[in-house]
């Protein structure tokens, strides 16, 4: 169904809903950071933090040979973690382009590479039923008329503080390369722009002229899912979802005091391109831990993974997506259209909640293992049967203090005890189903 609407200003907030329906559903999908950074592999940033001049950050353009490139493999990968949508970096701050794009001559097509790596990376995932979105960096260190502000690697460099810059020149640009991307590539589903630094020598609405390039966006793809990060806070139809970078919220996310869709993107190891000597990796069950934590407020987890300069995912990458796979297969029913709990379910201690409000049930996740007894403060009247989500066997429950002298359980009349094996079950973090 198209729910989208060019003019976003008459949207409805029930419109923007089903729009937005699916994409949250999900919950889950992969981003990939992808570009000649992946050459020098020690952060996607290296050209700002080293301030590399374009001519010798040119060898990795010329060193950007990916012989062992297969989305097909990827694709597979990111179906398999329980990924439902996927997010490509097509262009990013070092201007680099993956597609063959007509405005510049910096693009993959002039690699060793000497294709559009683009296009079978859409097709490659489309097959595996997952959505595509595409990450465009609205900063671009490459562009002749991008100006040299605060965050240029050659904002300190004489000679080229000498060029003239015109910033109208690359606003062109940036809408001539998005309606390339939004018009060649079928239905793109998301578009994360990256990013704003409003402010002084920064970049803002104004510098992207950001109000002519939504309509342009919506125009283009009515039903794109569309991040926050163009400094329209302000206009509603601006941004449709909050994209908190490398963090979690303490709560679900608001804005001018209503709960709003949210996704938040991470990391395995800090950085997002390739990077060789990271000693920060995350491991799997923290990041299960982040993806349930996520969604136990209401947010959708984007995470990232790197392919290296070869064109695949590292082992320490797949090591951990296939963990997570390995949990999703048993318990991705306590995540895909699950969001908070409602508040009459207390969390109880070193849990987390998700919730089904369409099927009505509730997600325990048990992230420390008790000894026997799991106990719900105010629960009684509320569970109708309980089992654990690994292997559907059942879980039995009592009121608090019902079986006998021997115990000394302390506890209020409505609260229970969900009656728990010893040993902790399953991989990863036990999932209790409650109907
Ligand atoms: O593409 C990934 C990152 O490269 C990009 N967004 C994700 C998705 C990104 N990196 N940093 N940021 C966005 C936020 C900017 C942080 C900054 Fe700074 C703080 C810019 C200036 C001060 C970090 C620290 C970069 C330079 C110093």
């Amino acid at each position: 169904v198209s729910v989208g609407q060019a003019d976003f200003r008459l949207e409805s907030p029930e419109q923007k809903q089903a729009r937005m329906k699916q994409w949250v559903d999900d919950r889950f999908g992969l981003f990939v950071h992808w570009g000649i950074y992946a050459v020098p592999a020690r952060h996607e940033w290296v050209q700002n933090y080293e301030s590399i001049p374009g001519e010798v950050y040119r060898k990795y353009f010329e060193h950007f040979d990916p012989d062992l490139y297969d989305p097909v493999i990827w694709a597979k990968e990111a179906k398999a973690a329980g990924m439902k949508y996927m997010v490509i970096t097509t262009k990013h701050h070092d201007g680099f382009c993956l597609w063959d794009t007509e405005y510049t001559d910096f693009k993959a097509t002039n690699t060793p590479a000497a294709r559009d790596l683009i296009r079978p990376m859409v097709e490659a995932f489309r097959n595996e039923g997952i959505k595509v979105g595409f990450y465009y960096s609205l900063i671009d260190w490459n562009h002749p008329d991008f100006p040299l502000d605060k965050l240029h690697p050659m904002r300190n460099n004489t000679s080229a503080k000498e060029e003239v810059r015109k910033i109208e020149n690359y606003q062109h640009y940036v809408k001539n390369q998005l309606t390339e991307l939004l018009t060649e590539y079928g239905q793109i589903d998301q578009l994360f722009l990256d990013f704003s630094y409003p402010g002084d020598n920064g970049k803002g609405r104004d510098d992207w002229d950001s109000e002519n390039l939504i309509s342009l966006i919506r125009k283009l793809q009515p039903n794109i899912i569309l991040n926050d990060r163009m400094d329209l806070d302000d206009k509603s139809y601006g941004w449709d979802y909050k994209s908190p970078e490398q963090f979690m919220p303490r709560e679900w996310v608001s804005h001018q005091g209503e709960l709003v869709p949210w996704e938040t993107c991470q990391t395995f190891s800090g950085s997002w391109g390739y990077h060789r000597d990271e000693n920060t990796w995350k491991s799997t069950n923290q990041l299960l831990v982040m993806l349930i934590e996520t969604v136990s407020k209401g947010g959708n987890l984007l995470l990232n993974v790197g392919p290296t300069a070869r064109g695949n995912f590292d082992d320490r990458a797949v090591e951990r997506l296939r963990g997570m796979g390995d949990w999703m297969k048993y318990n991705q029913w306590a995540i895909y259209a699950c969001t908070a709990a409602p508040d009459r379910f207390e969390k109880p201690e070193n849990c987390l909640l998700t919730y089904n409000p369409e099927k009505n049930r509730l997600y325990i996740h048990v992230l420390e293992w008790p000894f026997k007894s799991l106990y719900l403060k105010n629960y009684k009247g509320k569970i109708k049967y309980a089992q654990l989500l690994h292997d559907g066997s059942e879980v039995r429950h009592s009121q608090v203090a019902s079986h006998g002298s021997h115990t000394t359980e302390t506890g209020g009349e409505s609260d229970l005890i969900l009656h728990i094996p010893v040993v902790k079950p399953g991989t990863g973090v036990p999932v209790i189903e409650i109907f």
